[in-house]
């Protein structure tokens, strides 16, 4: 076997199995450690086991009975999202309350519930408030809530502090004292789990069908989450795409036509649908994603027609933005930081993102808003932010979130002094961390092996994401000649012999260096349809070259 230490993107390699496989899908499900049945079990856990359920079905109840005004808070990304549009249409459509729903503006709000945004609520006479995929760490607007007389249900799934608040109900899954035997549902799995509760209460004989009836909207949070694809989460997904070929909501009725793509996979929400509706949390506002999904048929297809014009915006400002900061960062810094004034607040972790996977270090992207540097910051696995942010935390004003992705504020005149001190705290914490990341890839595979039939064997072991990663494979020393695609010869196509469609989509600029050489292709497989016609298509992640 050659060397097959480093790929063009820079990446090391882990080769789990180097000979060809005598069965391609048992291998890969005993390197993914599961037994077959995994691939058809559907695993729907008893609601009543999430902690504190009883109180908020109870509640809920009681405001249906007394007709009183239920306001959903809730997040900005797509998870927040969905998790609101299911539960706005079940409260509404199948038990006919009256429900609204409201949110905190990216820019002047920030992240979670803050105390005015009670005082806001109070004013539109909200006797309950429901938090979806957020609240657990929000103790006191919670309280606040109370002082207005309002009660608070909070669902939600992300880790909770040591002390909870003080609500009717905390329904989440990470609680320490959760009996729940699966802990990591997204938010909008949460949401189908009270769904699915009150309809147990509600209605008894229908819940199959109303668990069904949402289950396409939920999905989106749980890709959108990127949730490890097992358990529950495996039955949401598989489900979800299935349902949104028949769905009852308009939104994804239009969405194939309107996109000239059906939905057809998890990766088609994850390419497709999830970058689409969060556009507007990024460009304009998240309530234009909101109302998209919520959208009746009238005018459903021409807010999808919206929101792709919206999504073009975000692509340009973002690809602009990124070319900018290749042209000024210091690549040999610890952190890699740019500042733009101008740059809008919602790409700047989109820019942080793509900066951080180029050159395998934390990076730090600002705007200017309102007298104080915002930024965005992502790294890359083994290296904490939060960590960093804390041993910086005397230069900034606020900062917060998680190891790989954060955000950070910045007074304007201490911007410079930040800079240094995020820089030395990298440096002190990680000089000498090996950030290179790992390329893991299942097996030495020819892509003349795959017919229909084999492409069909992997097919259905989707739905793929983390826990259940997508198979990955290696064709060794291959030198077949390469040709340019697109309009401006941005993607490469191999002419591999048999006429085999062998391609790397985005990565033309590797042509000239990869021309005449020997190459080993890391690759995956997709299926593609055209004019109901299904063939085979191969897909090229990574490249090692061989000389
Ligand atoms: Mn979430």
């Amino acid at each position: 076997m050659e060397d097959l230490s480093k790929t063009i993107k820079g990446k090391r390699v882990e080769l789990l199995h180097n000979t060809h496989p005598e069965d391609l899908t048992e291998l890969l499900l005993s390197l993914r450690k599961v037994e077959r049945d995994f691939l058809t079990t559907e695993v729907i856990h008893n609601p009543l086991l999430l902690p504190d359920i009883q109180h908020a079905m109870e509640r809920i109840a009681r405001a249906r009975e007394k007709w009183e005004r239920v306001m959903i808070f809730w997040d900005y990304d797509v998870d927040g999202i969905s998790s609101t549009a299911a539960l706005f249409l079940f409260l509404r459509d199948e038990l006919g309350m009256d429900v609204s729903y409201r949110l905190p503006h990216r820019v002047h709000d920030g992240y979670g519930i803050k105390s005015y945004h009670m005082d806001e609520i109070a004013k539109t006479g909200t006797k309950l408030i429901i938090t979806v995929d957020c609240g657990t760490k929000d103790r006191e607007p919670i309280e606040h809530a109370h002082t207005l007389w309002m009660d608070v249900i909070v669902t939600d799934h992300h880790s909770c502090p040591d002390v909870l608040p003080n609500c009717i109900a905390l329904v989440n899954p990470r609680r320490n004292d959760s009996l729940y035997p699966f802990p990591a549902l997204s938010g909008s799995g949460v949401v189908w789990k009270v769904i699915h509760a009150l309809s147990d209460f509600f209605f008894l004989e229908k819940t199959d069908s109303i668990l069904q009836k949402y289950v396409d909207i939920v999905s989106l949070g749980t890709v959108a989450d990127c949730m490890p694809m097992q358990d529950e989460n495996r039955t949401i997904v598989r489900r979800g795409i299935l349902q949104s070929q028949q769905s009852h909501h308009p939104f994804f009725q239009t969405f194939s036509g309107a996109l000239n793509r059906p939905i057809l996979t998890e990766e088609d929400i994850g390419f497709f649908v999830w970058p689409l509706l969060n556009a507007g949390g990024r460009i304009t506002t998240p309530h234009q994603s909101l109302s998209t999904l919520l959208a009746s048929s009238l005018d459903s297809f021409s807010r999808i027609q919206e929101l792709i014009a919206v999504n073009e915006i975000r692509k340009g400002k973002s690809r602009d933005a990124y070319e900018k900061a290749l042209e000024m960062i210091d690549s040999s810094s610890s952190i890699l930081t740019y500042i733009d004034p101008d740059l809008e607040h919602g790409i700047l972790g989109l820019v942080a993102a793509k900066i951080t996977e180029l050159y395998h270090k934390p990076s730090a992207i600002f705007t200017l808003h309102d007298g104080y540097f915002v930024g965005s910051l992502r790294a890359p696995p083994g290296i904490d932010l939060v960590q960093i942010l804390e041993k910086s935390r005397d230069h900034l004003a606020r900062f917060g979130w998680h190891a790989w992705a954060a955000g950070c504020s910045i007074a304007e005149s201490d911007i410079d002094s930040a800079l240094v001190s995020l820089r030395n705290s990298t440096h002190e914490l990680y000089s000498g961390h090996d950030s290179i990341p790992t390329i893991t890839v299942d097996t030495l595979l020819d892509p003349s092996y795959i017919d229909l039939h084999t492409l069909r064997d992997i097919e259905i072991l989707r739905p793929f994401g983390m826990w259940f990663s997508a198979p990955l494979f290696l064709l060794s020393g291959i030198s077949a000649p390469i040709v340019s695609l697109g309009q401006s010869g941005e993607h490469i196509r191999w002419d591999y012999p048999g006429k085999l469609e062998i391609l790397w989509f985005r990565f033309g600029e590797y042509q000239e260096r990869l021309t005449g050489k020997t190459v080993s292709l890391i690759w995956t497989l997709k299926a593609h349809t055209w004019r109901d016609v299904i063939t085979p298509q191969f897909h090229v992640m990574d490249v090692i070259c061989d000389d």
